[in-house]
C-alpha cells in the first residue's frame, strides 16, 4: 500500500516538475523572441537617424545595386548626354554639372560621400512604396530581410517559437503582453513612415535609377560604394516648358543636420543668416525676358548665388519673387500701359501683364504640399531645395502659358524626426504670403484697369 502511494506521487512529481519545466521553457522562448520582434522593429525606423543605416555594408549595396538595376533595366546610353541649359542651383566650382538626356531627362551628378547613397536610398523608398505601400514592403527595403525559405532546423525552431507565443498570449504573460504592445506600436511608426513616403512622390521628381556606374565601388575613394560618374536618373521638369523660368530655393531654417560639427554648423550659418527667420533662401533663378536689357542670348536673365544671399529683409524677398513672376510681362510704369491701350483700342495689354493664373496655379501646389508637411510628421528634409517653374513664353494662348510646377528635389539629408519638419514649414508660409501677396497686388491692378 505504502509504496503504491509513494510510486504515485512520485510519478505526480516527475510529471508536474515536466510540466513546470516545459511551461518555464516556452516562457522563456516566447519571452526573448517576443523581445527580439520588438527590439528589430524599433530599430529598422529609430529616431533622429538617416532614413537607412548606410554605414551597414550590405544595405548600401543592395540599395546601390536595385538602383543600377532600375535604371539598366530599359536605358542604355547610346547617345551622349549634355549639361544642362539653364540650371539654376548646385554646381559650384567644385562640382560636376547636371546633364540633360533625350527625350526629358536630366542626370544629375551624385556625391561619393553620404549624401549620394542618402539620395539615392531616398528616391528607392518613394518608388518601392508607390507600388506597394505596405509594412512589409518597407520593412524589407530597410532591412533587406525578406521571409525566405529557412533550413529545415530552423523551421522547426520558429514553429516552436510560435507555439511558445501562442502559449504565452493564451495564459497573458505579462512580459509577452507588454512587448505585444510595444510592437504594435513599432509597426504603426512604420506605417507612418509608408504612409507619409508614399504620399510624398507625388511632390518631387520621377526617378528612373541611377545610371553611370556599372556596379558598387570597392575603390577606397568610394566608402559607399558611389563612383564619380554615379548620376541620378530623373524627369527634366522644365521639359515640358517652351521657355521655362526657375528658381531654386532651398527649404528650411538651416541647412546642416543636428550631428555637424560646430565649424560645419558655424560655416552654414555665416553664409546667410536671414534664412532662421525666412525659412528659405533663393539659391538662383532664371526667367525668360528678352527685352530686358540684361537678357543673355537666349533672352533669359539669370540670378545666381550671390544675389539671393543679398537679400535682407521680408521686403526684398517679395521684391525677388516679384521679379521672378513678372519677367517679361511686368511693366511698372501705368503711363506706358495706357499708351498701349490707347494704340490697340482694346484692354487686352492689361490681362497680358500679370501672370495671376500662374502665381494662383502655384499657390494651390505649394497647399497641398503644405498640407503634407503639416499632416506627416516624422521627416526632416535639411538643405533640401524646392524648384518652382512657369511657363515664359507669353505667346500661346490655349492655356499651356499658364502652366507651373512646384516640386521637392535634393534629398541627401533627409532624417527621422519626430514632429516633423517644423522648418520646412516655416518657409512654406513664408513664401505663400508672399506669393498671395503678389497676386492680390496684381488683382488689384487688373481691377483698377478695367
Ligand atoms: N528634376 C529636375 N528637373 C529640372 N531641373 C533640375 C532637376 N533636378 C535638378 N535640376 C537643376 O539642377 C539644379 C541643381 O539641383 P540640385 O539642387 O538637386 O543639385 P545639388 O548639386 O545637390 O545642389 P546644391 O549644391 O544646392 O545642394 C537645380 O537648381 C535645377 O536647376
Ligand atoms: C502595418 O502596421 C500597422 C500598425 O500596426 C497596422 O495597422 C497595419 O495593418 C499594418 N499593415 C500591413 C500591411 O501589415
Ligand atoms: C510632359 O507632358 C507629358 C505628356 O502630357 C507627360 O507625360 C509628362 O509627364 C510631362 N512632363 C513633366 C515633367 O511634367
Ligand atoms: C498649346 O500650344 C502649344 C503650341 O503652341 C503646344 O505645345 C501645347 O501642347 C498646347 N497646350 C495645350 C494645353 O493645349
Ligand atoms: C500618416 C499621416 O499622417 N498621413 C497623412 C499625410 O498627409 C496626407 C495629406 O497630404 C494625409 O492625407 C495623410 O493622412
Amino acid at each position: 500500500m505504502r509504496v503504491q502511494v509513494s510510486r504515485s506521487s512520485y510519478l505526480v512529481l516527475v510529471s508536474s516538475s515536466a510540466v513546470f519545466v516545459t511551461f518555464r521553457i516556452l516562457q522563456w522562448r516566447a519571452r526573448s523572441r517576443a523581445r527580439k520582434t520588438v527590439e528589430r522593429v524599433k530599430e529598422m525606423v529609430e529616431e533622429n537617424q538617416p532614413l537607412i543605416v548606410y554605414w551597414d555594408l550590405s544595405v548600401r549595396e543592395r540599395i546601390l545595386k536595385a538602383a543600377i538595376r532600375r535604371a539598366s533595366k530599359w536605358m542604355s546610353l547610346n547617345e551622349d548626354p549634355k549639361p544642362m541649359v539653364g540650371q539654376v542651383g548646385g554646381a559650384a566650382v567644385h562640382k560636376r554639372p547636371v546633364l540633360t538626356l533625350n527625350p526629358d531627362y536630366v542626370l544629375k551628378p551624385l556625391l561619393a560621400d553620404h549624401r549620394g547613397i542618402r539620395e539615392i536610398a531616398f528616391y528607392e523608398s518613394l518608388k518601392i512604396l508607390s507600388n506597394n505601400p505596405t509594412n512589409q514592403t518597407y520593412s524589407t527595403f530597410l532591412t533587406g530581410k525578406q521571409k525566405e525559405k529557412s533550413p529545415l532546423l530552423k523551421q522547426a525552431g520558429e514553429v516552436f517559437d510560435t507555439l511558445a507565443l501562442a502559449f504565452a498570449i493564451s495564459i497573458q504573460d505579462p512580459v509577452v503582453t507588454e512587448s505585444e504592445k510595444a510592437l504594435k506600436d513599432a509597426w504603426k511608426v512604420v506605417k507612418k513612415e509608408v504612409e507619409a513616403l508614399h504620399r510624398l512622390s507625388k511632390f518631387t521628381a520621377p526617378y528612373y535609377g541611377v545610371i553611370g556606374q556599372p556596379g558598387v565601388s570597392h575603390a577606397p575613394e568610394c566608402p559607399f560604394g558611389v563612383t564619380d560618374d554615379a548620376h541620378l536618373l530623373l524627369q527634366d521638369l522644365t521639359s515640358n516648358y517652351s521657355k521655362p523660368c526657375v528658381i531654386d530655393l532651398k527649404l528650411g531654417t538651416q541647412t546642416f543636420e543636428p550631428d555637424a560639427p560646430p565649424e560645419k554648423q558655424e560655416r552654414e550659418l555665416g553664409k546667410y543668416p536671414e534664412q532662421a527667420e525666412f525659412g528659405f533662401r533663393i539659391v538662383g533663378m532664371r526667367m525668360y525676358d528678352p527685352d530686358h536689357p540684361d537678357a543673355d542670348e537666349k533672352g533669359f536673365r539669370c540670378f545666381k548665388k550671390p544675389y539671393g544671399r543679398s537679400l535682407k529683409s521680408r521686403d526684398q524677398i517679395l521684391d525677388a519673387l516679384r521679379t521672378f513672376l513678372c519677367a517679361g510681362v511686368e511693366k511698372p510704369v501705368i503711363a506706358s500701359e495706357d499708351k498701349r491701350i490707347a494704340e490697340d483700342g482694346v484692354n487686352n495689354f492689361l490681362t497680358e501683364s500679370v501672370r495671376c493664373k500662374t502665381i494662383a496655379n502655384l499657390l494651390v501646389q505649394l497647399r497641398q504640399l503644405r498640407r503634407w508637411f503639416e499632416e506627416n510628421k516624422s521627416l526632416r528634409f535639411y538643405a533640401s531645395s524646392l524648384l518652382l517653374v512657369y511657363e515664359g513664353d507669353t505667346s500661346k494662348d490655349n492655356g499651356s502659358q499658364d502652366a507651373a510646377t512646384a516640386k521637392m528635389i535634393d534629398f541627401g539629408r533627409v532624417r527621422r524626426e519626430l514632429g516633423g519638419d517644423q522648418a520646412y514649414r516655416v518657409g512654406l508660409r513664408m513664401l505663400n504670403s508672399c506669393l498671395g501677396e503678389i497676386l492680390d497686388q496684381e488683382e488689384e491692378r487688373l481691377g483698377k484697369h478695367r
